[in-house]
């Protein structure tokens, strides 16, 4: 199928409207992603004919739900090439998959001593919770330094990998400068010491194919409201045997096998880690927002997304007084910048009053930002719904921004 930006653009009715009397101008999408029709329809048609709780009634409609929901979790699996649908545990998110991960594996697992191992690049989500469960445990957390381009460096990265690292935590795409990590051999490397790895997939499920068994990883986390499905749903991939050994993380309903004053036992995986009613009609809609993905072709959104990525990254070269934050060699369509003398959120203030939404902050990587010694950026974060024009539109207001402070 070729690419038709206008067509795919008719596909999400918010891209439509005016914001400050202009037609939006969406560049936040590593924030959120719009939602298409089909992705609303879902969720509208779940509730309007299906609605029903899971795996607890013989009546249709529930049946019908636990057939939906299920079909959700193997749309997900095959997205991400997964060996098998039980390992897909539906969740809130990146966040909540991450403190999954280190709460029911990592407190259980860590003694005194043993070692996380993360980078300079994480989100906030791939740092707090290994700092929890490090006090938790006695645990020491490991950084990884990364270079200027904002590349995680390798050779450090081997030396603080050793027989202690028992856990690595990396993100496949940096949320901050868009820098794709070399995650499978990052996995690997790890693996040769005996560590287990978990890569925080937030900002890599919408813009580069993810193959959980080519990367070969113990653990992958992510969020649906990334991949244009709703807010409030997300994944964590584990390996079958893995998630099976491991402890359950909430306890509840659902989760059980049999329940008895005297003990408990619990349901086989993915049920054994999702206590409680899920939240059905958005596993569904990220089923749709996923088979919609397929439909558009993954390969002819990565190609798009990268022509607007030289487009963008090309004039920002060119614009006098910005600075690239981010440069690594191999990026998705993230493109984070300071402008000389003027504050980030003042940038992001008068872009918004010209219909532009980008986000200006530190995105959740104080040490990131610390590192480029900036407090923070202005960040335009493009999907395959944008336009060459928009990007214009960018540049032409940033002008407007640096005469408004002369
Ligand atoms: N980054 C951003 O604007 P949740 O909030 O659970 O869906 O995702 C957390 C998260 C974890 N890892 C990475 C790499 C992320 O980018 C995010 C979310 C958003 O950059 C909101 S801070």
């Amino acid at each position: 199928m070729s690419f038709n930006v206008d067509k795919i653009r008719a596909d999400f009715p918010i891209l439509q409207q005016q914001v400050n009397g202009k037609l939006l101008v969406y560049l936040d999408n590593a924030a959120t992603t719009q939602k298409p029709k089909v992705v609303l329809d879902a969720l509208i048609n779940y509730y309007q004919t299906t609605n029903s709780n899971v795996h607890r009634g013989v009546h249709t409609l529930s049946m019908q739900a636990t057939d939906a929901y299920e079909a959700a979790r193997t749309t997900c699996q095959k997205f991400i090439n997964a060996t098998e649908a039980r390992e897909i545990i539906f969740c809130r998110g990146t966040t909540e998959a991450i403190n999954l991960v280190a709460q029911a594996y990592g407190r259980n697992t860590l003694k005194t001593g043993d070692e996380i191992l993360i980078s300079q690049l994480e989100h906030h989500s791939n740092i707090v919770p290994w700092q929890l469960v490090c006090e938790q445990t006695g645990a020491i957390l490991k950084v990884a330094p990364i270079n200027e381009q904002g590349e995680i460096m390798m050779s450090e990265y081997q030396t603080l990998l050793s027989s202690k690292t028992k856990i690595v935590a990396i993100n496949h795409v940096s949320n901050s400068l868009g820098t794709i990590n070399p995650v499978k051999e990052m996995t690997m490397m790890a693996h040769a010491v005996g560590a287990k790895v978990l890569i925080d997939g937030a900002q890599a499920l919408a813009h580069v194919n993810v193959d959980v068994q080519d990367i070969n990883c113990d653990f992958y986390a992510a969020s649906g409201h990334k991949v244009y499905a709703p807010m409030g749903i997300g994944f964590l991939y584990g390996k079958a045997a893995i998630l099976e050994a491991m402890q359950p993380y909430q306890a509840g309903g659902e989760m059980i096998q049999t329940v008895s004053f005297l003990k408990s036992t619990y349901a086989p995986i993915p049920q054994k880690f999702e206590a409680g009613t899920p939240n059905v009609g958005d596993a569904i809609a990220l089923g749709a927002a996923l088979t919609y993905l397929t439909k558009i072709g993954r390969e002819n959104i990565h190609h798009y997304e990268h022509e607007l990525l030289d487009y963008a990254t090309q004039q920002a070269d060119n614009f006098p007084g910005l600075r690239i934050i981010g440069t690594a060699k191999d990026k998705i369509s993230i493109l984070a910048f300071v402008l000389d003398g003027i504050h980030p959120h003042d940038v992001g203030t008068i872009l918004d009053h010209e219909g532009i939404a980008v986000r200006t902050g530190h995105h959740c990587t104080m040490p990131l930002m610390e590192f480029f010694k900036v407090p923070a950026t202005v960040r335009a974060s493009m999907a395959f719904y944008n336009t060459k024009q928009e990007i214009d539109e960018l540049f032409c207001a940033l002008r407007k921004v640096q005469e408004m402070f002369e």
